[in-house]
């Protein structure tokens, strides 16, 4: 029986991995920061026992390196899955010194501590289509040169390019997955996607009247965070170590996403939707659209939710909360 151990197992890939990996037979060790509440986990309640014995957690976190040598030691995971980071680009702006060294250095000191614990194990970087910011070509593959607009993607192109190095420097099996946005009702609230959701469904219900965000024409190529994952684990079953486009290859804007979620509703999003300043970044990433030819072709992945049911499902899922 094969043990995984996946930072940022409370995030929302982190939880859709856990459930992927534990179908499989796997047994999941997860890293968890310390919390003043345990809230942070309710994205891995509903993983109850029986299941619940595949799943051990361990106190630790990417900027303390012991207790990441420990938990290596103690548990020698065959595959390890780097999901953690400070994910939110906007927040990037208010701390990026905090997310350069979470999602930046963290990664480093991960791959440190794997060396120093001379364990033989896969390792997954979670890179991100962040990286190719104002990119020069579009649709973006592996071959795209980078252009981060923000602290979190200059982050993660160092941690990228670190999880890299390390592969050629160590020999060590080292794969990235560069994933374009990958959403669903786990979302964090304050991520575009799952912020319209939330209120659309508030203003059906009568709770609010207004949804205000920032820009509007920026397009995302968005898919479905429980296709994204099994891309994760193909990568680590590959025949070597190697880096791979995940996305759908189609772009919509943020204007789309509002039209289809208020029209679910039965609602014309022009009369709710308004723009506020608060919202609109000092740098944006006006388009993002991924090839993944790469990953189809090397791994057989491709996403299986199109985008109009994407919105719908997390409509369903706000309005049944
Ligand atoms: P998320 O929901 O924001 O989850 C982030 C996770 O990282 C949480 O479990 C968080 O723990 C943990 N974390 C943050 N700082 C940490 C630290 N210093 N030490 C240990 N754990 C820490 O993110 P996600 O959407 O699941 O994304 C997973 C990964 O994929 C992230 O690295 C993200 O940057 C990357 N990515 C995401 C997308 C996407 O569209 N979702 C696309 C490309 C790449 P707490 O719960 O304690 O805060
Ligand atoms: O939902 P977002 O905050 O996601 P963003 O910035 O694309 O980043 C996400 O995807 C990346 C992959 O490319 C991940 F690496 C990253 O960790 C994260 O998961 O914003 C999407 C778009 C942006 O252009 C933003 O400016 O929506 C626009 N937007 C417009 N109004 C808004 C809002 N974004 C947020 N969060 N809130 C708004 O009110």
């Amino acid at each position: 029986m094969k043990t995984a151990l996946i930072t940022g197992i409370t995030g929302q890939d982190g939880s859709y991995l856990s459930e992927f990996l534990i179908s499989k037979g796997y047994n999941v060790v997860g890293l968890v920061r310390r919390n003043s509440t345990v809230d942070q986990r309710s994205r891995l309640d509903h993983l109850a026992a029986p299941v619940r014995k595949k799943l051990a957690l361990e106190y630790g976190d990417l900027l303390d390196i012991p207790s990441l040598v420990l938990t290596l030691k103690k548990h020698r995971p065959a595959e390890v899955y780097n999901l953690a980071a400070q994910s939110h680009v906007k927040i990037s702006f208010d701390q990026p010194i905090f997310t350069a060294q979470a999602t930046g250095l963290g990664a480093l000191n991960l791959l440190e501590a794997i060396r120093i614990s001379d364990l033989e194990c896969r390792f997954y970087q979670a890179s991100s289509s962040e990286m190719f910011g104002k990119a020069e070509q579009s649709p973006q593959n592996e071959r795209t040169p980078f252009h981060p607009r923000s602290p979190y993607g200059i982050s993660k192109v160092f941690a990228h390019w670190a999880t890299i190095n390390y592969r050629e420097s160590y020999g060590m099996w080292n794969s990235c997955g560069i994933l374009f946005n990958h959403e669903s009702p786990r979302r964090g609230e304050n991520f575009v996607t799952r912020k319209i959701t939330l209120q659309a469904n508030r203003i059906a219900a009568g709770l609010a009247d207004t949804l205000y965000l920032g820009n509007m024409n920026a397009k995302r190529d968005w898919g479905f965070a429980g296709d994204y994952v099994e891309a994760m684990w193909l990568m680590l079953q590959h025949s070597k170590p190697d880096d791979f486009v995940i996305a759908t290859g189609e772009t919509h804007s943020v204007e789309e996403f509002c039209k289809i979620a208020f029209g679910h509703l039965g609602l014309d999003y022009k009369k709710y939707v308004k723009t506020d300043q608060a919202y609109m970044r000092p740098a944006e990433v006006e388009l993002l659209c991924g090839d993944a030819g790469k990953a189809r072709a090397e791994l057989g992945w491709t996403p299986k939710v199109p985008f109009p049911q994407l919105v719908k499902m997390m409509v369903d899922a706000d309005k049944a909360r």
